[in-house]
């Protein structure tokens, strides 16, 4: 389907359209599309803009994955489909690596993301021989990689299951998370819980990494001064003061004019 670049909502339909996609095609599970769903009813409430408290924790999750040692960004379907090529061009600038980690997982799947990835310029993307399990996870999303999410000191994980964050917070690792909904059990779980929309918050954290590349001291500062709790108490308050502003402008009766 043609969408009209003319259309208000160009940018939402294109991202929807490039899902059904990579569904057709064997990338995106059904799953991934309901998920979608999902996140695009929390970005209403956000004015499908990048709110002031996700930019804090986009620049806190770009000073945390500049200063670790191992950092690594899991991509499963819908990330695959949505944000190829700034994943690649994120995980260059850091640098850090890329693995497939998908929650309904076979083979086949696993190598048509690599192939999509590698198309978008990557290399050496891991996922494809796990030789590792996620202690406590039933799930496939328990396989993973010794060179990369296994003993990773950092992971990006967007799209994410609450059951993988706690697992991996629960290794040690720093987790930063890319989930619209501020109330999943990922946006909880996570360390650095980014509430934004994935491709924004993608291109924004690359950003904040070409931004804080070279200044350890501010990259340390953003990192030390970084609070979780407070991050997601201004995206609740944010929310709620959107909601009161519509409200007010939806009963505030009209004035007269007087001439
Ligand atoms: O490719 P697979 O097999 O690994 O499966 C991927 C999905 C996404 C199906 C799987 O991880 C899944 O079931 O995820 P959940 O538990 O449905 O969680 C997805 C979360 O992402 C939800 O909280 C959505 O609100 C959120 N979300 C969906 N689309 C976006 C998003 N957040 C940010 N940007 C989006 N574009």
């Amino acid at each position: 389907m043609k969408i009209p670049r003319s259309h208000p909502r160009y940018e939402s339909l294109m991202r929807r359209e490039r899902l059904v996609r990579a569904w057709k095609s064997g990338v995106v599970v059904p799953e991934g599309l309901i998920a979608h769903g999902r996140g695009e009813a929390f970005d209403y409430l956000f004015g499908e803009e990048s709110s002031a408290p996700a930019l804090v924790a986009e620049k806190a999750a770009a000073a945390f994955l500049l200063s670790a040692k191992r950092p690594v960004i899991s991509v499963n379907g819908n990330v695959a489909a949505l944000a190829a090529r700034e994943v690649v061009r994120l995980a260059r600038a850091i640098p850090a690596r890329i693995e497939v980690n998908l929650f309904h997982r076979t083979p086949a799947r696993v190598r048509r993301i690599v192939r999509r990835l590698e198309a978008a310029g990557a290399e050496a993307v891991l996922g494809t021989r796990p030789d590792a399990r996620i202690p406590g996870l039933e799930s496939k999303r328990a396989l993973s990689d010794r060179d990369g999410i296994f003993t990773a000191d950092v992971v990006l994980v967007p799209l994410e299951d609450g059951d993988r964050t706690e697992a991996l917070v629960r290794m040690g690792k720093t987790v930063v998370a890319i989930d619209l909904n501020p109330l999943s059990r990922t946006s909880q779980m996570a360390t650095v819980p980014v509430v934004d929309e994935l491709t924004r918050a993608v291109l924004n954290i690359d950003k904040f990494v070409r931004e804080l590349r070279g200044n350890p001291e501010e990259t340390a500062r953003i990192i030390r001064t970084y609070s979780k709790a407070g991050n997601l108490g201004a995206v609740y308050s944010y929310i709620n003061w959107r909601l009161r502003n519509l409200a007010r402008k939806r009963t505030r009766p009209k004035r007269r004019r007087v001439t």
